[in-house]
């Protein structure tokens, strides 16, 4: 699995597309679409075009909350919020061939994803940040540390774990330490595509 997810960002679909490709440009091979200013039918012909797009680039192409719009844009997976459709609901229509992740901010939520069949985590945040709304407790480094010590004692299957949530390059040494598979950005991406390349050579050296 990448160890970059990008998570699309915008006011307009014209923005997400724009910044989705800049980052493709820049070789991210893993986008989540995420967008909250459409409704669904638009949402829908906008995945359709991403769809072509991640192609394009060989990228690996999730969408943020919609099980069925993952099934009619041919998606590779869905990514699913603490408030979002059930893990194991999303298993029975997605199948194994499709990417399930799910979102936690603390080791319950991490153990039940894992208990759910979900393909990777997102844990945060790791700081705070505007791109996301009625954000959930802020973990900091150290909320890292704690949920990853706490999930050693555990004996689960191993998922990867990203964390997410305003983390910017001179966060990845401390995250790799505490033994994360990788990040998700937004932000950082969105505002500055070409430094995928140095989150990229950080996070894998
Ligand atoms: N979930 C937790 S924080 C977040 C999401 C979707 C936003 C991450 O964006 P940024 O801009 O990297 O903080
Ligand atoms: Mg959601």
């Amino acid at each position: 699995m990448e160890k970059i997810q990008y998570i699309s960002q915008g006011a307009t679909l014209l923005q997400h597309r724009n910044n989705i490709i800049g980052v493709l440009e820049a070789g991210g091979k893993w986008i989540q679409l995420r967008c909250k200013c459409v409704d669904k039918d638009e949402l829908l012909l906008f995945a359709i075009d991403i769809r072509l797009i991640c192609d394009q680039y060989d990228a690996v192409f999730i969408i943020n909350d919609y099980v069925d719009i993952v099934v009619a844009a041919d998606a590779d997976g869905v990514h699913l919020g603490l408030l979002d459709a059930d893990v194991t609901e999303a298993r029975k229509i997605l199948g194994y061939n499709r990417i399930i992740g799910g979102t936690a901010n603390n080791i319950d939520d991490v153990m039940n994803n894992i208990k759910d069949g979900c393909d990777y985590i997102g844990l945060g945040p790791l700081h705070y940040t505007e791109t996301k709304k009625n954000l959930s407790p802020i973990l900091g480094i150290d909320g890292v540390r704690d949920v990853m010590a706490q999930l050693k004692l555990q004996s689960l299957k191993k998922k990867p774990i990203y964390v997410i949530g305003g983390v910017v390059e001179k966060d990845i040494r401390d995250l790799c330490e505490v033994g994360v598979y990788g990040v998700a950005l937004s932000s950082s991406l969105t505002l500055s595509p070409e430094s995928f390349i140095y989150f990229n050579q950080l996070i894998t050296s």
